[in-house]
C-alpha cells in the first residue's frame, strides 16, 4: 500500500519577485527609491497593448500603401485635405475604442510615490489622461481637438487669426456668435466632408503637430525644465526616430537623472541608460510600481 506522504511543504512562490523580473541591481534598486522628482516619457509603443498601432507598425488595409510621414504633413493637407483627413477619422475611431492599459494605469499610481511626477508623452490619444495622470505634456498635439489649418507657405501675422479656431482669416472686428461657438465645439473627426470653421470658413485640421510643423513652444520648453530638473526619466514604448522629442531622454541621462528604458527592442538610448528593461509596457511597468511599493 502506498502511503502517500505527509502533504508536501507548500512550494515556494515562483513568481519572480519585481526586482528578478526587472533584473536590477540593488544598487539601481536603491538609487531608485530614493528618487523624488520623475518623468516618464512614452512613444507609441505604451498604447500598442491598448490596440492602438504604433507608426512603425505595418499600417493595416487601406492605409498600408501610405508612409505616415507622408500623410502627416501640412503639405499633404494642402495637397488632399480629404485623404488627411479619413486617415485621422480612421485613427480616431481605433483610439475612441481603447481604453488604457496596465501601463498607463501603473504610471498614474506612481504619481503618488513622488514629490513631482509629470508624463511627456509623444501620443496623442489622451490614454494617460483617461488613466488618471494629472500633469500630461503632449509634445505632439491629440486627435480629440480641431483647429484652423493654415498653409505652410502662408505668413499669416498673429492679428489675422481667427479667434475660434485659430486660423488664418479677415482677423479685425471678427465676431463669433454663440451658434458658431457651439458648432465648433460640436465638430469633431468624423465620416464625411472636411468641415469648415463656423466663423471663418476655414478648413479644420486635427490638432496634432505634423512633421515639419514646430512644437508648441511652451510645452517643450516645460519639458524641457522638467528633464533638467527630474532625478528619474522612465522611457517607454518610443524609437526615439523623431526630434526633437527624441532628444529629450538623453538630456536627462546629461543632467544627471536615473534613466530607465522599457521597450520590445533595444534604442539609441538603450546603451548610454541605467537600465534597458527588453518587454511589454503592459508588463513591466506594473512590476516597478510592485517594486516600489516594497520598499
Ligand atoms: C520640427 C503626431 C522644426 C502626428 C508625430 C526634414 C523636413 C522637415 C522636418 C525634418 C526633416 N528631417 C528631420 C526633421 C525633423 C522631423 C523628424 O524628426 N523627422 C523624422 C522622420 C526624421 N521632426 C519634425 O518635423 C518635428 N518638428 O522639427 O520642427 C522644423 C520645422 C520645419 C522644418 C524642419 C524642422 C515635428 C515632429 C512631430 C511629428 N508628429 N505625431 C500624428 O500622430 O499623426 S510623430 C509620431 O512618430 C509619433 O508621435 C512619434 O513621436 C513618432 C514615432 O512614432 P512610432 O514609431 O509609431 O512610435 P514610437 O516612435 O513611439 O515607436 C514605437 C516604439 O514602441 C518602438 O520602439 C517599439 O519597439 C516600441 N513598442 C512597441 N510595442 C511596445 C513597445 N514598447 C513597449 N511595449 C510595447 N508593447
Amino acid at each position: 500500500m502506498h502511503h502517500c506522504g505527509t502533504d508536501s511543504p507548500p512550494r515556494k512562490s515562483t513568481m519572480p519577485s519585481p526586482a528578478e523580473t526587472l533584473a536590477l541591481t540593488p544598487a539601481l534598486i536603491a538609487r531608485l527609491r530614493a528618487c523624488r522628482r520623475a518623468v516618464i516619457f512614452t512613444g507609441a509603443g505604451m498604447s500598442a497593448e491598448s490596440g492602438v498601432p504604433t507608426f512603425r507598425d505595418a499600417q493595416t488595409g487601406f492605409w498600408a500603401r501610405f508612409k505616415p510621414e507622408d500623410v502627416a504633413s501640412p503639405q499633404a493637407f494642402a495637397a488632399d485635405p480629404q485623404l488627411v483627413w479619413d486617415w485621422y477619422v480612421h485613427r480616431a475611431e481605433i483610439v475612441r475604442g481603447a481604453r488604457p492599459n496596465p501601463g498607463h494605469q501603473a504610471i498614474a499610481a506612481l504619481q503618488d510615490r513622488f514629490e513631482a511626477l509629470a508624463v511627456i508623452t509623444q501620443n496623442v490619444d489622451r490614454l494617460h489622461q483617461q488613466a488618471g495622470s494629472r500633469e500630461v505634456l503632449e509634445l505632439h498635439g491629440n486627435l480629440f481637438d480641431l483647429k484652423g489649418f493654415e498653409d505652410p507657405d502662408a505668413n499669416t501675422p498673429p492679428s489675422m487669426h481667427c479667434a475660434l479656431c485659430g486660423g488664418p482669416c479677415a482677423g479685425a472686428g471678427q465676431t463669433i456668435t454663440d451658434a458658431a461657438q457651439r458648432e465648433f465645439e460640436g465638430l469633431r473627426l468624423a465620416e464625411g466632408a472636411v468641415p469648415a470653421c463656423p466663423a471663418c470658413g476655414c478648413l479644420l485640421r486635427p490638432a496634432v503637430v505634423w512633421f515639419g510643423e514646430f512644437l508648441d513652444p511652451r510645452v517643450f520648453s516645460r519639458a524641457r525644465d522638467l528633464v533638467a530638473q527630474c532625478d528619474l526619466l522612465v522611457c517607454v514604448g518610443a524609437s526615439l526616430a523623431v526630434q526633437p522629442a527624441a532628444g529629450l531622454p538623453a538630456a536627462a541621462r546629461h543632467h544627471g537623472a536615473l534613466v530607465i528604458e522599457i521597450n520590445l527592442a533595444p534604442t539609441s538610448l538603450s546603451g548610454q541608460c541605467d537600465a534597458f528593461l527588453q518587454g511589454a509596457a503592459a508588463e513591466l511597468l506594473p512590476q516597478l510600481v510592485h517594486l516600489l511599493d516594497s520598499a
